[in-house]
């Protein structure tokens, strides 16, 4: 989706965002209009979710009310935005690397702490269903390329041609120059990162893309790797990334996060700090990348901060299903 352009042409409005700024933040709210909540009693169930992803949240909050667990949410919600090959940063569709080959990275955790990834895998959808295979039938907790693509023939899963047509054109029209500049929200910023705790209370994660687009060949993002695209820690919360990984993986942006809120900080001031931290680090270079977090508590309580406008997140809870703009670093 070419979301600069998206945004620019649909009033906040009409796009169901609701207005954040002003209110994330706010210590003391029990709801607000931003879904940043606050205050002594868990939600549950809840989902949240990066961008503007209500199929995937409405999906994993169907999981939850039937009394599905925050793992089987997790994975059912993502697989949603896989299967779309509308979604250009996810699984069938997801625009190529530099040589036209589309490359799958994707996480998930558990409430035990369990972890599964698979990195650069080609002619496999549901590379989210792989990693949780990783997780739970292997002794491993990474697989790669060929191999993690051997491992999932092996599961049953179906060999694919994830080049879709429109994706495939986007990549001649790219050819043309083969200038590799990311641009901000523009084309490869869609990655679905999830975090839901189920009616038990207990938190899961998730995370999938198809890295950025144009990327050089096994380039590999954040988004697998724990700690930097996920973490969940079921005694306190979750986190997950979107945008440039290589400022994330710099900063292991989620586990951070989840650090901070067992120091005490709110989901939102956590995310806040973990983006001031990468826009130091970067001297100036932030003004040309865009990076955000969302990140939830034990109690249900969010939080997203992004460095540039423009960021959005989902979250499914007391049975709305919402998208809201996060608040966001630069001003300038
Ligand atoms: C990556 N973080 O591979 C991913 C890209 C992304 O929406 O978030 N795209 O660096």
């Amino acid at each position: 989706m070419k979301r600069r352009k998206f945004l620019q042409n649909a009033s906040l409005s009409s796009l169901g965002v609701v207005a954040s700024a002003s209110v994330i933040g706010c210590k003391n709210s029990t709801k607000n209009n931003s879904g940043y909540t606050s205050g002594n009693s868990a939600i549950k169930p809840i989902v949240i979710a990066t961008w503007k992803t209500p199929n995937a949240t409405a999906k994993a909050w169907e999981v939850l009310q039937n009394g599905g667990t925050a793992l089987d949410a997790v994975e059912q919600g993502c697989m949603i935005e896989e299967a779309d090959v509308k979604n250009f940063s996810v699984g069938k569709g997801g625009l190529p690397d530099r040589d036209g080959n589309v490359t799958l990275d994707a996480c998930i955790m558990d409430k035990d702490g369990n972890y599964g990834a698979v990195m650069y895998v080609q002619n496999i959808t549901h590379v989210i269903s792989l990693a949780r295979k990783v997780m739970e039938k292997t002794p491993h907790v990474i697989l790669t390329g060929k191999g993690a693509e051997k491992f999932g023939y092996e599961q049953g899963f179906k060999k694919e041609n994830l080049l879709t047509e429109s994706s495939k054109k986007a990549w001649k029209k790219w050819k043309e120059t083969s200038q590799y500049k990311p641009i901000i929200n523009i084309e490869n910023h869609d990655t679905i990162g999830m975090l839901a705790i189920d009616t038990k209370g207990d938190i899961s994660g998730a995370c999938t893309t198809s890295g950025l687009a144009y990327k050089m060949a096994g380039r590999v993002g954040d988004s697998p790797i724990i700690g930097s695209g996920l973490f969940i820690d079921n005694e306190i919360g979750g986190a997950t990334a979107t945008g440039m990984g290589e400022e994330v993986l710099k900063t292991v942006g989620s586990f951070l996060i989840v650090e901070l809120m067992r120091q005490g900080k709110t989901p939102q001031e956590a995310c806040e700090e973990v983006v001031r931290r990468i826009v130091k680090k970067s001297g100036d270079r932030f003004k040309d990348f865009q990076v955000g977090f969302i990140a939830i508590n034990k109690q249900g309580e969010t939080g997203a901060y992004c460095i540039h406008e423009w960021f959005s997140y989902t979250v499914y809870k007391q049975g709305e299903n919402k998208n809201y703009k996060s608040s966001f670093y630069n001003k300038a």
